[in-house]
């Protein structure tokens, strides 16, 4: 028997924990993808999403696309011919250098984000968009926009977190509105695990009592949207136990003084009404937090909301009044990005290729731009699955249905959004050619290595744009760049000593020694040098000068808030085709509070409608303990052509945008809960 060829590489999906996988091999083809022992967070296991996804569905050959296709039915049927390379992409050349030479290159517009986070598949091929000069979906709009640009506001940058291994000297950790358990399910594990080990009180801020929660020494189930009230409630406490780091915020901080009569206003009592949270918790908790030494993970959840930016500004002030930075096992994490490992990633998406300024639009408004012939001529989906993962989905559903849009998608899979295309690409993933990864949470570089040839005439996302630009006659040098060259240039950026070859026989490697310390010398990019709790710059922005202690009203009777969080058994809408994963799923569903289920006369498995004004979708009803009164869950990602009523949750969320940075407000959703 020959033996198995064993590859290492690293798990390229939009998530904190950037496993290492061990693809084995045997002539040529892929018989198992498993989990990299040696890497030092997934310890050998994928989680177990990955692993039924990538032995499954994306090993399926009578899944994958294996050619490029052209439409021969309706948009929206999916029914499609095989067609060659040249073909397509002379076909889309044209279309495309037609509108570029009427002067209408901004009417191409295109959507993108994390299929594949390799640093060259994420952003390579927005070097041809930028010298197209088409209009770019800004995709942190659907994610985490507002909570980048509070954080910006206040601290300078929003990407440079704590170095997890601090966590060995941290006395308390604060998860607020993220779900490791779900979201980063190893990082639940090792990061938590590292903290508790070493002592520290671990606390939940999180309307949904998910696993992290549960196993949480103290957890807040606030009511959604009242994270700011709660973050003054916490101040209020500082200041009255005397837990105010006054030198600190004195030395590094500039206008806390602003902030003072919303403190004063916001006793736990009143928090308490306002939240839904009982008082005593909300003062253990500040009173852990404020004593410190303290982390502060930031997750997504928080900011998904109306008033996002201003519950993260509030947080925000939590690390300045308790002076949790600067020092071991202190400090915050939203995203850890590129910079602090040296990484330019300008070096990728050459944004000087484009000849003025790069138009771009919100997710928020992208169903109405694709509605309006004038404003969207053609449209280019790649490694993104709008169709299930952008709101206002009726909407949009029905503009990418449009028969003067001409579509381009790019993709693994047919998906929601494939079949509305004119002409399909199919993309080579990320087990069929080599990158770099940088996780998100970890201060780590990790390979990713090509394993097998991509089935059929597929080709990675690079590869498809540098042989699209060449078909609409591009000579710049930049739009023909080699991964090979790119990976030597980006290795080059960071004190990695080795080269490609080396990272790739050791997976992951983790950047520093020794555990980082955040901010080291409390010197901040902003304009001051400080924290700024107040500014100027917030009010160009549209915002207050400093953070108010905002809380949503609850939901009256009868309308239900709903919460759209990670599935365990998605990756956003990836994984939904899985024949595995689906029966896992099972039909859409809404979690409801036993008291609701009780209140409005609901048994588990009853059918329910859920219903507003953007949409309607088809559920049926699970009685948990996870959810709260008032408060529905509903997990995102589920396949609208899968499931009943041809619908996902985001046929319900509309888009509103939050106070800045044009983000989604997906969890401020609001729906009437009916029979069937
Ligand atoms: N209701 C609700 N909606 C949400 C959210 C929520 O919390 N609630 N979360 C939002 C968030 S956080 C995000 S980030 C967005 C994500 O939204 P999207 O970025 O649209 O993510 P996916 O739905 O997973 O779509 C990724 C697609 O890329 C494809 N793909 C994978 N690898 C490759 C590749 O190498 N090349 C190419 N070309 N394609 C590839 C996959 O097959 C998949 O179809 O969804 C948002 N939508
Ligand atoms: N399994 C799985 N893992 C994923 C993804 C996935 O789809 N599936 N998606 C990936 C992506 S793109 C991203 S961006 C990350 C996101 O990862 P996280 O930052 O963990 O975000 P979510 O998993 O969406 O969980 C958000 C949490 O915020 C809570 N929340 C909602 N509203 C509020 C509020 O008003 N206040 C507070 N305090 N909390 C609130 C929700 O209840 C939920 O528990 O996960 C990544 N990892
Ligand atoms: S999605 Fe996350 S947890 Fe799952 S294998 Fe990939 S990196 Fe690991
Ligand atoms: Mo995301």
């Amino acid at each position: 028997m020959p033996e198995d060829v064993v590859v290492k590489t690293t798990c390229a999906r939009d998530c904190y924990d950037t496993c290492g996988i061990a693809v084995h091999t045997r002539d040529g083809v892929i018989t198992k993808v498993l989990g990299d022992p040696d890497h030092p967070v997934s310890r050998g296991k994928l989680c177990g999403k990955c692993a039924i996804a990538y032995n499954g569905a994306w090993r399926d050959p009578e899944l994958r696309l294996t050619s490029p296709l052209r439409r021969t039915g309706e948009k929206g049927s999916g029914t499609f011919a095989e067609i060659s390379w040249d073909e397509a992409l002379a076909e889309i050349a044209t279309r495309l250098r037609g509108l570029i030479d009427r002067g209408e290159a901004h009417t191409i517009v295109h959507t993108h984000y994390t299929g594949t986070v390799g640093l060259i598949g994420i952003a390579f091929p927005l070097r041809l968009f930028a010298r197209m000069g088409a209009t770019e979906v800004d995709p942190d709009t659907v994610c985490n926009k507002a909570g980048h640009a509070a954080l910006e506001l206040t601290f300078g940058t929003s990407l440079t977190g704590f170095d997890p291994r601090t966590a060995k000297d941290s006395r308390c950790v604060v998860i607020w509105g993220a779900n490791p358990s779900h979201s980063a399910p190893h990082q639940d594990k090792v990061f938590v695990e590292r903290a508790a080990k070493a002592g520290a009180k671990v606390i939940v801020v999180d309307p949904i009592g998910h696993e992290t929660a549960a196993a949480a020494d103290i957890h807040l189930k606030l009511r959604p949207g009242t994270d700011a009230a709660l973050a003054f409630a916490f101040l209020n406490v500082m200041r009255e136990h005397g837990l105010v780091d006054h030198e600190f915020l004195d030395a590094h901080a500039v206008g806390a003084k602003a902030l003072y009569e919303e403190i004063d206003s916001m006793p736990p009592s009143r928090a308490e009404t306002l939240c839904g949270v009982p008082a005593e918790m909300i003062e253990a908790a500040a009173i852990a937090y404020a004593t410190g030494p303290s982390l502060l993970w930031l997750g997504q959840g928080g900011q998904r909301q109306t008033y996002g930016g201003n519950v993260f500004r509030a947080l925000a002030a939590l690390v300045a009044f308790s002076g949790n930075v600067g020092k071991p096992g202190a400090g915050f994490l939203y995203l850890n990005g590129p910079g602090g490992r040296g990484i330019d990633m300008d070096t990728v998406t050459m944004p000087e290729l484009a000849r003025g300024k790069i138009p771009s639009i919100s997710h928020m408004d992208l169903a109405p731009t694709l509605e309006n012939p004038n404003r969207a001529k053609a449209l280019v989906t790649w490694n993104s699955n709008p169709a299930a993962s952008s709101p206002e989905q009726r909407r949009l559903r029905k503009a990418l249905a449009r028969d003067d849009l001409f579509h381009v998608a790019v993709d693994l899979f047919h998906t929601g959004t494939t079949a509305y295309a004119d002409i399909v690409l199919p993309a080579a993933n990320f087990l069929e050619c080599n990158d770099l990864i940088l996780s998100y949470f970890d201060l780590t570089l990790s390979a990713q290595v090509k394993a097998v040839e991509p089935p059929g005439l597929a080709l990675p996302n690079h590869e498809i744009f540098r042989r699209l630009a060449k078909a609409m006659g591009y000579d710049d040098p930049g739009l023909f760049e080699s991964e090979s060259s790119l990976i030597e240039r980006l290795l080059a950026q960071t004190s990695y000593p080795g080269s490609f070859a080396d990272l790739a026989k050791a997976g992951t490697v983790t950047m520093f020694d020794e555990p980082q310390i955040q901010f080291p010398d409390l010197a901040f990019p902003t304009p001051s040098g400080r924290i700024e709790l107040a500014n100027d710059a917030a009010v160009e922005l549209g915002l207050p000068r400093a953070p108010t202690a905002h809380a949503d009203e609850k939901s009256a009777r009868g309308f239900l808030r709903i919460i759209s969080p990670s599935s365990a058994w998605l990756m956003n809408s990836s994984y939904g085709n899985d024949p595995v994963i689906r029966q896992k799923l099972g039909s859409p569903s809404v979690l409801l509070h036993p008291a609701d289920a009780t209140d409005y006369g609901f048994a588990d498995g009853d059918s329910a409608v859920l219903v507003n004004e953007t949409g309607r979708l088809d559920v049926s009803v699970m009685i948990s303990e996870a959810a709260q009164p008032g408060v529905g869950i509903v997990y995102k990602g589920q396949w609208p052509t899968t499931t009943m009523g041809d619908a996902n949750v985001n046929v319900l969320v509309a888009g509103r945008k939050s106070d800045v940075a044009e983000n989604t407000t997906v969890h401020s959703t609001e729906v009437r809960l009916e029979r069937a």
